[in-house]
């Protein structure tokens, strides 16, 4: 009888046939129940969420809480009473807990980025295994940085070395997190109203741990009390990170390892090979996957996989390492954040090599039943399970750490159990277009221009763009949302820029193929992208390469036509599935850069209403740009044209698409 009580109840199992609209993930997800191991699909039908986190009023800055402010069942009549034990109002409580979701995320992208840039450092000092490869890109940062290209050599004025560029590029960069005064020079790179404003309300970062920091400090308990202000701090750190550490990033990537420009890849568990040593590369800085991608090329790695009954060796990626590694050299994306448990159940993942962000734990408890090697790369990042291995890897050795692991994989192939399933699902995308490759392909002239992007929004055949990003949230049908949202966009003529997992979600799908602009597109959109061989849905990187679209949507400020400020022409963000507090920095830096930026599910603002109102109302009128929310994916979708027709109303562009939709009825009229 004792025993009976004792036993515990079987935790639920998550329905696989509805987990996802991807079939790959179905079928992993229903195999790994066959097989008894259990995912983050099953673990969410056991965590119920806490309906007091999830509107963002739990206080737990204290050890007299934690205090809990729920919404009234019938709503607040009257004043807003409810408040901690301190006093701590409900809109202080929801903020001080947004902004510190912005430290977070701005944290881990600036984090990232100091640690390209010390690696960059190195580079310049031609001290490791890493090179300046990008010479125009280099030369197009200095400036931005205050760094002179050119010297003057007896009145004439010559280039300097480039590695001595590199060198003074690397150092002011690294200031960037530090300084003792002055403003992040990254700024002066957006548009001058916008600028402006950001001097006015006095958020400008100062540098960008100062700003991370100080959101810890004014959210301890008992300093700031007042959402406004607590949110201008947010922005700051926000700002710190989209022009600041985000942005840097990618630019000290691009020089060491390349700028992106279009190529072609696959996307999906079936880019594994069950011949092939597989080894899935999942995080985030392309620091660690550069190597491992080098390393799996040279003829030694390959003969020694022979050696071992490989046909060779397969990467794959997981994560934003994906869109790094696919961006720069086509190595075909494996999965989302929600698929990485699934690429070790295909019982063929000789080895997954991780690094930071986005990293289930779990991974170590799914590797221990296969023969698969969990290997952590990073001193900040480690695993308690005594299953998962961690070999450091090292700027200076990073070329003999990359060989290292890649050997243990390839040691390893032999190991695998007879439980190999990969699910024969991939599909073909176009991966890599960067600001500069937009502008060559759009501008179409020598130079490239935004011109050619402007004239097509300006005559209506473009309704407008919309960054669609982020990540996979286990809490909706996985992929359905990113999907739903991109597919509405384009069949509406909306151009879509994409990033991070929405990037990789959209390949998997087939929309980042050029055919897609006919399957999928209005007659404005499709015949933009047949002209010029584009797909209507752009991949422009990971999600600190979010700092690219920021700079595209300045580039057609630049351009001219469309206005004098980003917030002025029709452009619309969109976070359909997020759920890192990356994605609350990325939210609010893209909202204070005057965008109208969308999230599906929830927000942890919700138990909140007035601030609630101040991320969703105030903040258009201070930056031109605001918060909204929508589960629905169509209603989403639905909101971002509304705001995109809106924009174009106030450019006085919106009869040009009447014009331009009843041409094209009368020519297919004619065509018929
Ligand atoms: Ni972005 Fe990239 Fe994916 Fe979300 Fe995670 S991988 S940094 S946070 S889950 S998009
Ligand atoms: Fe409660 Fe105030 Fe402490 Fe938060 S800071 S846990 S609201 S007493």
């Amino acid at each position: 009888m004792a025993d009976e009580k004792k036993a515990k109840k079987a935790p639920k199992l998550a329905d696989a046939a509805t987990v996802s609209i991807d079939p790959a993930t179905r079928q992993m997800v229903a195999h790994a129940q066959k097989l008894g191991i259990e995912t983050v699909f099953d673990r969410a039908e056991n965590m119920k969420q806490c309906n007091i986190g999830v509107q963002g009023t739990c206080c737990k800055n204290c050890a007299m809480g934690p205090c809990r402010l729920p919404l009234p069942k019938n709503g607040i009549e009257g004043e807003d009473e409810r408040k901690g034990i301190c006093g701590a109002t409900a809109n202080t409580i929801a903020a001080r807990n947004f902004v510190r979701m912005i430290a977070g995320g701005a944290a881990a992208h600036s984090d990232h980025g100091r640690a390209v840039a010390e690696v960059f450092l190195s580079a310049a000092r031609k001290e490791g295994d890493y090179q300046i490869k990008d010479i125009p890109k280099l030369m197009a940062t200095a400036p931005h940085l205050g760094v002179e290209t050119q010297v003057e050599v007896d009145g004439e004025m010559q280039d300097r070395d480039v590695y001595e560029i590199a060198l003074e590029v690397g150092e002011a960069a690294l200031k960037e997190w530090g300084k003792d005064e002055g403003e992040l020079l990254y700024l002066k790179r957006a548009p001058k109203p916008l600028y402006d404003k950001w001097t006015k309300e006095g958020v400008k970062p100062r540098n960008i741990d100062r700003e991370i920091v100080e959101i810890m400090h004014r959210t301890h308990m008992g300093v700031d009390q007042d959402y406004k202000n607590l949110m201008k701090q947010g922005t700051r750190a926000a700002l710190a990170d989209g022009w600041g550490g985000a942005m840097l990033a990618t630019d000290l990537q691009d020089i060491m390892f390349g700028t992106p420009s279009p190529l072609e890849s696959e996307a999906n568990l079936g880019v594994m090979k069950e011949d092939h040593v597989n080894v899935i590369v999942h995080g985030h800085e392309p620091v660690l996957s550069e190597m491992i991608v080098a390393a799996s090329q040279s003829p030694e790695m390959i003969a020694l996989a022979q050696k071992h009954g490989a046909k060779g060796i397969q990467l794959g990626g997981i994560c934003c390492t994906a869109n790094e590694m696919l961006q720069r050299h086509g190595v075909p994306p494996a999965g989302t954040f929600l698929q990485q448990e699934l690429a070790i159940i295909t019982g063929a993942c000789d080895a997954m090599v991780v690094d930071v962000q986005c990293v289930f734990q779990s991974l170590a408890n799914v590797a221990k039943c296969f023969h698969t090697h969990l290997i952590t790369t990073h001193p900040i990042a480690k695993m308690e399970q005594k299953n998962v291995i961690h070999i450091e890897f090292d700027e200076h050795h990073a070329m003999e750490d990359a060989k290292k692991i890649l050997t243990m994989a390839i040691e390893n192939f032999k190991n695998r159990g007879s439980e190999v399933m990969i699910p024969n699902y991939k599909a073909t995308q176009i991966a890599g277009f960067s600001v500069e490759s937009i502008q060559y392909h759009l501008g179409g002239t020598f130079r490239g221009t935004y011109y050619t992007l402007n004239d097509n929004i300006i005559n209506g055949r473009i309704r407008g763009v919309a960054g669609v990003v982020g990540c996979n949230n286990v809490r909706s049908k996985m992929n359905n949302a990113h999907i739903e949202v991109v597919k509405e966009l384009i069949k509406n003529d909306v151009l879509v820029l994409t990033t991070g997992c929405n990037a990789i979600a959209c390949a998997m799908e087939g929309l980042l193929a050029p055919e897609s602009a006919a399957a999928f597109c209005g007659p404005g959109l499709a015949e933009v992208c047949e002209t010029v061989g584009i797909p209507p849905v752009l991949h422009m990187g990971s999600c600190v390469d979010n700092s690219r679209i920021l700079l595209a949507a300045t580039e057609v400020v630049n351009a001219g036509g469309l206005g004098k400020d980003i917030c002025d022409w029709p452009v619309a963000g969109s976070a359909p599935e997020w759920m890192s507090e990356k994605a609350i920095a990325i939210g609010q830096y893209v909202v204070s850069s005057g965008i109208y930026t969308i999230f599906g599910g929830t927000l942890p603002t919700s138990g909140a209403p007035v601030f609630h109102d101040h991320l969703c109302k105030d903040m258009e009128k201070i930056y031109g740009g605001m918060w909204d929310v929508e589960p629905d994916p169509l209603k989403h979708a639905h909101k971002m044209i509304a705001h995109i027709d809106k924009k174009r109303k106030e450019l006085g562009i919106d009869k040009a698409r009447e014009r331009v939709l009843m041409d094209m009825e009368a020519r297919q009229a004619i065509d018929a």
